[in-house]
């Protein structure tokens, strides 16, 4: 067990989800973002803080044996919020990890890294990174620091490109993309629980009949996926009619985030 587990980002969609469902992980569940959170409960501390504020992160991360990131800004935007959030917060971070004994990290990287490949590939984790936008940019940054803190200072981080995150698909593509919470959830704790973990890249999906990605190469951290979003497929169906053939959906794996503008600040 963990003594004291950071999960920033946690007023957000995933970072609530982890808070309810990883209580047991930790003594203590240290919660922080930059917008209101619930009051802290029994075994929690609730600790407001801006990633781009290098001093605040440094206190943040002090005393802390575990960090999952999920803070900064999680679509497309202008490059400001990005480059504060997801670039300077990224470096704040592993910074202030290397000052507190080199904490293991998950970081919250997503498929828009990759999301110019088209939807008839199969990917391993090694292919080169296709981003497909601003914030899949800031995406690569940040396994780019993961990789370069783990090369040169040891510091452990499981890189995690989330597919889609959510309750329960949302779309067609997303049959293909999805992760589970309880998949989500059974990864975090293969990933603290693995004696060594390195810094692998990990596909965050869920056991899909459709998925596009491969983790044969990270079969050492033992995480087996259970759920599939095929028991989805007949009420999308029923609630949209399906892309068509040649639209970014449908085409690209990083969907309709091909198709965002460069947003002006
Ligand atoms: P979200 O947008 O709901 O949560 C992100 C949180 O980060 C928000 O509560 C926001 O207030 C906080 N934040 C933004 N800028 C900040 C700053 N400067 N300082 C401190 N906190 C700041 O996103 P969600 O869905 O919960 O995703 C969590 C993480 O996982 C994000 O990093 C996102 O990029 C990544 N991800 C999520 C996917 C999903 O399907 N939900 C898919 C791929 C990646
Ligand atoms: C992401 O990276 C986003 O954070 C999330 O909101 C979804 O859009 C997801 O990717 C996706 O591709 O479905």
């Amino acid at each position: 067990m963990l003594d004291r587990l950071l999960i920033t980002g946690a007023a957000g969609g995933l970072g609530q989800m982890a808070r309810e469902k990883l209580r047991p992980l930790a003594k203590t569940l240290r919660l922080s973002d930059i917008a209101d959170m619930e009051p802290a409960k029994q075994g929690e501390e609730v600790v407001p803080c801006d990633l781009a504020d290098a001093a605040a992160v440094r206190d943040l991360v002090a005393g802390c044996d575990g960090i999952i990131h999920f803070g900064g800004v999680s679509v497309e935007k202008p490059f400001g919020p990005i480059l504060e959030a997801n670039i300077i917060g990224v470096y704040n971070l592993y910074e202030a990890a290397r000052a507190a004994g080199q904490p293991r990290i998950v970081f919250a990287s997503s498929n828009h890294t990759i999301g110019y490949y088209t939807q008839d590939t199969y990917l391993t984790n090694d292919v080169p990174l296709r981003p497909d936008g601003l914030y899949g940019v800031s995406k690569c940054f940040g396994e780019a620091m993961a990789s370069m803190y783990h090369d040169k200072f040891g510091q452990e981080t499981a890189i995690v490109r989330i597919g889609s995150c959510f309750p329960e698909p949302k779309n067609h593509r997303m049959l293909s993309t999805w992760l589970s919470a309880g998949d989500f959830v059974s990864l975090i704790n293969s990933i603290f629980a693995v004696p060594r973990l390195g810094c692998p890249i990990i596909w965050g999906v869920s056991d899909n009949d459709t998925k596009w990605w491969d983790n044969s190469a990270v079969a050492y951290l033992g995480w087996r996926p259970t759920d599939n979003s095929e028991v989805y497929r007949a009420k999308i169906d029923a609630a949209m009619a399906p892309p068509g053939r040649d639209a970014p959906d449908a085409v690209y794996q990083g969907g309709l985030f091909t198709a965002e503008p460069i947003h002006e600040e």
